[in-house]
């Protein structure tokens, strides 16, 4: 197994996270400098044509993409510990929370997009970040109701293990401390954040324990 990884990229942690809490180490990883632009190198999109990260290459040289197709895939052949519930509808309720995180705030603040605003629409530094800001805090402030309020909201996401959203939630959590959010009126988000960094799992796949951190 091959992982295409970059120590910043929160897509990438969540894979990073999957295989620490699955115990699986990849033969290899290649390290995808998205800063320099090497995710639009020929030889990465050749690998994987929409030019992100993270990509397993399979022993067969099969390439998997998108970081939940990944993790569905590790938690397929590697079924323990599980991310995901044995109960159906908790597997739904804990990939509605993935989801919400991985569709609903992430694309929004992408490297790309962000590239996209300042470059091409012109907007100013600030305003790129107010845009950061507004869909972080829209996404969290979703998240923070629907996990304080439901009953299956335990130590973790979902119940007293990591799951998938969990896998999710740290990442993303990493970006907006990084941009400095104010994560304060997030109680139940950042409760839970804690417990999942207290898991040598989740400690280990953090970016500046990754050997491409800067
Ligand atoms: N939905 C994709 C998102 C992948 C993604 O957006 N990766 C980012 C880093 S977190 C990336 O490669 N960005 C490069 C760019 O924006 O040019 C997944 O879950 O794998």
């Amino acid at each position: 197994m091959k992982l295409y990884d970059y120590f910043r990229s929160s897509a990438a942690y969540r894979v990073r996270i999957a295989l620490q809490v699955k115990g699986i180490v990849p033969d290899e990883r290649t390290f995808v400098h998205l800063r320099m632009g090497n995710q639009r190198a020929q030889d990465y999109l050749a690998l994987n044509p929409q030019g992100l990260v993270p990509a397993l290459q399979l022993d067969d040289g099969a390439v998997l993409t998108q970081s939940l197709a990944i993790i569905e895939y590790l938690e397929e052949t590697h079924p323990a510990p599980p991310l995901l519930p044995a109960d159906a509808p908790g597997r739904a309720r804990v990939r509605a929370i993935a989801l919400a995180i991985a569709c609903e705030i992430h694309p929004l603040n992408n490297l790309r997009v962000l590239n996209y605003l300042l470059h091409t629409l012109g907007v100013s530094p600030e305003q790129k970040d107010g845009w950061y800001k507004y869909w972080v805090d829209v996404g969290l402030e979703a998240l923070e109701t629907q996990l304080a309020r439901e009953p299956s909201t335990g130590a973790f996401c979902h119940g007293s293990q990591p799951t998938l959203a969990d896998v999710c939630l740290v990442p993303q959590l990493a970006n907006a401390r990084r941009v400095k959010i104010d994560l304060s009126p997030y109680p139940t988000v950042t409760r839970i954040e804690a417990a999942c960094l207290a898991l040598p799992a989740f400690a280990a796949a953090a970016p500046e324990r990754q050997p491409d951190a800067e």
